[in-house]
């Protein structure tokens, strides 16, 4: 079940800890899409392929293609390199849709009005829509195990744009636009 928080700000390591305020400022699905224009759907992973709504958000939102990642030590080449990218500050010109088949970890949003980091738990069956244009990071969880399929359009389009370069990226520019004073 997919919970969220503001992040206590605190850059130190560990990056897996959760990093929760004292006491923890929860937020609720409807405040954290306000916020962060985040779009959340849950499915059941084992029964997902001959899942009717899951067939019809895909086809939807365009979404052709998918494919899987495991990310855990044994299991990754360059694991150290690649978890660095990954909580590196960025955005990209697309959505970034992750289903998360098993395993834990998090996504730290931006809210656009604030620029706070908002904290995002995922497990097994979350389904999450980030918009194009909205900063973001990932970082694994003490458990250090997640698997997800990665949909997409065409072609994956999930080339980061580290900040501050994404600032004027015309998709970051139409996000804050959307996002408007709501957020
Ligand atoms: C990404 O692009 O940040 C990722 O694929 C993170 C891991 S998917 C749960
Ligand atoms: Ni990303």
């Amino acid at each position: 079940m997919v919970r969220a928080w503001y992040h206590d700000g605190a850059d130190n390591e560990p990056r897996s800890h959760p990093h929760m305020m004292e006491p923890c400022q929860f937020i609720s699905l409807e405040d954290l899409k306000k916020k962060t224009g985040i779009e959340y759907f849950q499915f059941d992973a084992d029964t997902v392929d001959s899942n009717e709504d899951y067939q019809k958000l895909r086809e939807k939102r365009g979404y052709k293609n998918e494919d899987c990642v495991e990310l855990t030590r044994a299991k990754l080449p360059n694991y150290d390199e690649k978890m660095e990218i990954f909580y590196k500050e960025h955005l990209h010109e697309d959505e970034e849709i992750r289903f998360i088949t098993g395993g834990t970890g998090y996504f730290d949003l931006r809210s656009a009005g604030s620029d706070q980091w908002i904290r995002v738990e995922v497990t097994k069956n979350d389904l999450l829509i980030v918009p194009g244009g909205t900063y973001h990071r990932f970082t694994l969880d003490a458990n250090e195990y997640i698997k997800a399929r990665r949909l997409f359009t065409e072609l994956p389009k999930w080339t980061p744009i580290n900040r501050p370069d994404g600032d004027k990226h015309p998709m970051r520019v139409q996000y804050l636009r959307d996002m408007g004073a709501d957020a």
